[in-house]
């Protein structure tokens, strides 16, 4: 990215948009009120433009007052944190936070024996960057049932079961490295998640290619069964592959390539005047594997469709260079991709692309339009009044812009495209509209995830907080209405309506996430539900305990010096809220305990003596005394 506009970061102008002072003018306005009120009475035309203002507020207002439930649940990315975080919205409350590809002491997360398991082969990976949560769909609408997110750092996928908000799946992807775009199909239903590898490998990445001959390199496209969390199958591309999206029809998915001439240095990526969109038939890709059309590489056995130029399999269509945003318009009709280097964006009609394959039309053809929005578009996000909001990096603004006129524009109509330009709060990255990437979107809220917020909160040290913005795109305007500082760093976020999740109060006994710890028990004879019970096996140690506010069932118990613990802990609290945890002091061993639910952790007892360990999630007025010990005898 050129970086001169970079380098004023600084010099930004402070918006007098500020949320803090249109609160403020609010408040002033109240107290106005309140003021005239005791000098001359109220009259009928001030009670009813109070009773408008109250009802504009409630129409569409950021306010969420104490004890009252937002409309939407936000599901934010981490970033490089490598969490998920549920926001709700328009609030702009952080609800909760869903430790993924990082590890995390309140939940224990990484620690516990049934997260590892969930980790599988990428149990000892501490780390993670995740981009792009999406949730899963039923006739291209938010269904409630998994939120999946990719980790860039270690190329992995994993899913997020919303009954429980927890990670209940993890997969590492082979043949590729740094998953990047994340998308989900959208029609019929979300059969398959799609991600892609961004950076190119040599196939295959045995040590034996060089650092000179790129001719093996290659990036693959990774289309996932989202039931079962493997991989279907992998199509080798042309170029890498950056952004991605799926069509409201089931048949195709697109991907931005930014590196098409497979340049391994800035310069070389950066050198050619286009690069493309790349578009997979669905159809012809399972016709393909159904006839055993691929080769296997790295020694996996998973399926890779060659899908280079030349392919039925595929379509490679010229855009200008160095696309990056990917985004599927609301009402199904076009693919958008970012220009980033490019002030424009270029929109490609769906409907064209079954011409495209039968090679009736050649690959520009299917391009309708390509506005300029500004500098360094990175992201487009939809209304349900044919607007788009295209996120500009270099301008520090969001465009907003109407597709049909845009089309038109480049069809030689004068007519002005652009309705508005917003300036946000700094460089923003991803932005998305209230259920904007479903057949639902609403045109109510935007979400800007700015980079960088400089001077929108007190200073904290080097290290600055991100600022994500909620915008009010209801009405003819956008209005910013609130700043979020967050912390590092959400690149992409869903907004998702509340009437579409449904969580569970309470852990259910039969839950897969703990099923194996239960099989254990049984085979260890122990009812983990009514007893508690040392089982000694050779100098592993099984400590089964049940716990219920404000009591372990067991205060203390024995193992020898060296032995490998397992604690196996099951709340039997029926109480909304009544989490317990299990923390032994001493061995950096520590975990939530849901309500209703078995969690299970090992540690080697290399301590003699008498070792505490105590409940450390807050659940009763006797939670200090929520305590026992451990002898450990030397
Ligand atoms: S990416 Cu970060 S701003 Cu990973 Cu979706 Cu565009
Ligand atoms: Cu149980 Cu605190």
């Amino acid at each position: 990215m050129s970086d001169n506009k970079n380098n004023d970061l600084i010099e930004q102008p402070n918006q007098d948009t500020l949320p803090n002072k249109e609160r403020r003018k609010f408040f002033g306005k109240t107290a106005a009120i309140g003021i005239g009120a005791a000098v001359a009475p109220m009259t009928a035309a001030m009670f009813a433009s109070m009773a408008q203002a109250k009802a504009a507020e409630a129409a569409n207002s950021p306010f969420v007052h104490p004890g009252d439930l937002d409309e939407y649940y936000g599901f934010w990315s981490g970033g490089h944190s490598g969490e998920v975080r549920i926001m709700g919205l328009p609030s702009m409350r952080e609800l909760m936070r869903i430790p993924v590809f990082n590890i995390d002491s309140a939940t224990g997360w990484g620690l516990t024996n049934e997260s590892k398991r969930i980790k599988g082969d990428s149990v000892d990976i501490l780390a993670g960057d995740s981009h792009h949560p999406h949730m899963s769909m039923t006739d291209g609408r938010y269904n409630g049932k998994y939120v999946f997110i990719n980790d860039k750092a270690n190329s992995r996928v994993a899913r997020i079961r919303c009954n429980v908000m927890k990670t209940d799946k993890m997969i590492t992807i082979p043949n590729v490295q740094a998953i990047h775009g994340l998308r989900v199909q959208k029609v019929p239903e979300t059969k398959y998640v799609i991600c892609n590898g961004e950076f190119e490998i040599p196939m295959n990445n045995d040590g034996k290619a060089t650092l000179e001959d790129v001719s093996t390199y290659r990036s693959l496209f990774n289309v996932i069964d989202a039931e079962k969390m493997e991989v279907a199958f992998q199509v080798m591309v042309d170029g890498n592959l950056d952004n991605t999206d799926a069509d409201y029809d089931g048949k195709y998915f697109a991907s931005t390539s930014y590196n098409s001439e497979m340049g391994m240095t800035l310069s070389e990526m950066i050198t050619p005047e286009r690069d493309h969109v790349v578009v997979f038939s669905l159809a012809r890709c399972e016709a393909a594997l159904k006839a055993g059309q691929f080769k296997t590489y790295n020694d996996n056995n998973v399926p890779v469709l060659d899908g280079r130029k030349g392919s039925e399999l595929t379509r490679y269509i010229p855009v200008p260079k160095s696309p990056h945003g990917l985004n599927t318009s609301s009402d199904g009709k076009y693919f958008v991709a970012n220009g980033k280097l490019s002030p424009t964006v270029s929109i490609i009609a769906i409907n064209k692309l079954d011409d495209l394959f039968s090679d009736k039309i050649k690959p520009r053809d299917t391009i309708v339009a390509e506005p300029e929005v500004g500098l360094g578009p990175l992201h487009t996000a939809f209304d349900n009044r044919g607007n788009a909001y295209t996120t500009l990096f270099l301008d520090s603004q969001i465009a907003k812009w109407n597709v049909e006129d845009a089309i038109k524009a480049y069809n030689g109509e004068k007519v002005n495209y652009i309705r508005q330009k917003l300036d946000v709060h700094y460089q923003p990255g991803h932005n998305h509209t209230s259920q904007g990437e479903t057949r639902d979107a609403d045109g109510k809220w935007l979400v800007s995830l700015c980079k960088f917020s400089k001077d929108r909160f007190l200073p904290v040290g080097p290290l600055r907080p991100e600022n994500d913005q909620l915008i009010d795109i209801s009405g003819d305007e956008m209005k910013l209405v609130h700043d979020g500082p967050t912390f590092a760093e959400p690149h992409d976020c869903i907004i998702v309506h509340r009437s579409k999740v449904k969580p569970q109060k309470l852990w259910t006994r039969d839950d897969p996430i703990f099923a194996e710890t239960l099989a254990m028990a049984e085979k260890d004879g122990v009812d983990v539900m009514t007893q508690s019970k040392v089982i000694r096996d050779g100098n592993k140690v099984r400590v089964y305990m049940t716990s219920i506010a404000p009591n372990f069932g067991l205060t203390e118990f024995k193992v020898k010096l060296g032995d490998e613990v397992t604690m196996i802990v099951t709340n039997l609290d029926m109480v909304e809220d009544v989490t317990h945890g299990f923390c032994m002091t001493n061995h950096g061993v520590q975990m939530e305990v849901g309500p209703q639910a078995t969690s299970s952790v090992t540690f080697i007892a290399n301590k003699p003596g008498v070792q505490w360990y105590y409940c450390n999630w807050f659940c009763h007025a006797l939670h200090m005394e929520m305590r026992g010990r451990m002898l450990v005898e030397a």
